[in-house]
């Protein structure tokens, strides 16, 4: 079931993005919902179904050249709210491969790099991780402790990062370390001595998803390894802008399968000799989580469209990232409710989306991260510290 477009939202998309959108909703329907339940008690990533997901068009979605497809940044918000409608996993998987890992290497690799790394990654043959995050050092990434110390031509990497998603499957890693100099980005590749990538166990959330830590004990990289424009950590929090902007599509797909879930139950659940839906609580939540949904997609609609024109600000893209999350969490916890005790078994989707959505409000920057990059952008004045 899905929920009248009551203010004619598919309207405002092309062609080639709705199509891209329901080549998505497809894929989810067909390749995704049948097997997410599976999936999410065993705690595994079907990586067999990344090829389809190239097939797509959507690694290296809105990049040009190097066998990318180069769709709108709407476009590929569409297809994330759709991927993400399926677990939030897959839309991890899909964020992290593009703005964290393809488009660093697009915006600040050499033409060697771009040639070695893009054409395979946009063909899911590559698969990419991007760390910056560590033990000690998460919303403040300035502090990092991981040092990249130069010797001779190479460059030796100590440390840890932590709770880096696609970490064990990945052949490359977008690694951010302290050189002399300041922060720098590297590239490590699969395999290098010094670098390993346990898998973390015990998640509750994100189980369709691997996450991992990053190892790093005197690894030795090329100097062909460096990533030449990364230099700084606004190089690192560039890349997060990206990310964060397929996040804020992406959890109006996770509130919107949540809702249609729970408007279904609501109209067939007998209580009191009458519907459910019938009562005017209920009924009250159903129009204000409608109405959250809605504005949230106006937000990431004309989101789309300043990235598109390249004039979409980091504060902008908080703002949809904070608001967005928080509704969809919101959503989910409130599905959960309406399902009764329904809700917490895994025959419905509601409880899987509400534990994902817990990290997805964590990760890209913390809710309150968010709320004080506004603070600052507003006020001039940083509230970090
Ligand atoms: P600050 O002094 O504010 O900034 C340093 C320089 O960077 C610039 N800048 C940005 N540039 C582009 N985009 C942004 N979003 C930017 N934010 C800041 C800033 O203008 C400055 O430039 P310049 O020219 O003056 O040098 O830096 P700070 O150290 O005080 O940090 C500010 C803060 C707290 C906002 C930042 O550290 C932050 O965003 N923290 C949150 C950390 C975070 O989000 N980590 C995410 C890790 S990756 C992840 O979670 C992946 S989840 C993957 C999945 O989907 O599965
Ligand atoms: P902390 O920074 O320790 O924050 C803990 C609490 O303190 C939060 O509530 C926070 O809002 C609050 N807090 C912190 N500072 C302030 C302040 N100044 N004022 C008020 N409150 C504050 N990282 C990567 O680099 N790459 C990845 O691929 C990646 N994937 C992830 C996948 C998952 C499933 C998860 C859960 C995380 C992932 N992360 C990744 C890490 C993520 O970015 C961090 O968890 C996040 O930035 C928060 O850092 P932290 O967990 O260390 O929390």
């Amino acid at each position: 079931m899905s929920i009248p477009d009551l203010y004619n939202i598919e309207s405002l998309f092309s062609e080639d993005e709705l199509m891209v959108r329901d080549s998505v909703r497809l894929f989810v329907q067909d390749k995704i919902l049948p097997k997410v339940k599976q999936w999410n008690r065993e705690a595994v990533f079907p990586k067999q179904l990344i090829p389809e997901i190239a097939d797509l068009g959507l690694l290296g979605a809105y990049l040009t050249g190097y066998g990318c497809p180069g769709i709108s940044y709407n476009a590929y918000g569409f297809a994330m709210q759709e991927l993400e409608r399926g677990d939030s996993g897959f839309r991890s998987f899909v964020s992290v491969q593009n703005g964290l890992c393809m488009y660093p290497i697009n915006a600040f690799g050499s033409d060697e790099q771009k040639e070695k790394w893009l054409p395979p990654m946009a063909r899911g043959k590559k698969i990419g991780c991007f760390g910056l995050t560590e033990p000690d050092f998460g919303s403040d990434p300035s502090g990092m402790i991981t040092t990249a110390k130069k010797q001779g031509s190479e460059y030796i990497l100590n440390g840890t990062k932590m709770w880096i998603t696609n970490g064990s499957i990945a052949d490359i890693a977008i690694v951010f370390a302290k050189t002399d100099d300041g922060v720098n980005g590297f590239l490590v590749e699969k395999g290098t001595p010094g670098f390993t990538a346990p898998e973390i166990q015990g998640k509750l959330s994100l189980r369709v998803s691997v996450t991992s830590e990053l190892l790093f004990d005197n690894c030795r990289i090329s100097a062909e390894n460096v990533l030449p424009g990364a230099k700084g950590l606004k190089a690192a929090l560039m890349c997060l802008n990206q990310a964060r902007f397929s996040i804020a599509w992406g959890v109006i797909g996770a509130a919107l399968a949540c809702f249609e879930e729970a408007l279904e139950y609501a109209k067939t659940r007998i209580q009191f000799s009458k519907p459910i839906a019938s009562f005017q609580l209920v009924q009250a939540k159903f129009a204000q989580m409608w109405t959250e949904i809605v504005k949230a997609q106006f937000l990431c609609y004309r989101l789309g469209q300043l990235m598109d024109q390249g004039k979409a600000t980091p504060a902008a893209i908080s703002m949809a990232k904070r608001n967005n999350v928080h509704m969809a969490l919101n959503v989910a916890r409130t599905c959960r409710d309406i399902l009764g005790a329904a809700g917490i078994v895994d025959d419905y989707h509601v409880m899987r989306h509400m534990d994902n959505l817990e990290s997805v409000y964590t990760y890209e920057g913390t809710h309150d991260i968010h709320t004080l990059i506004l603070g600052q952008e507003l006020t001039g004045i940083g509230a970090f510290g």
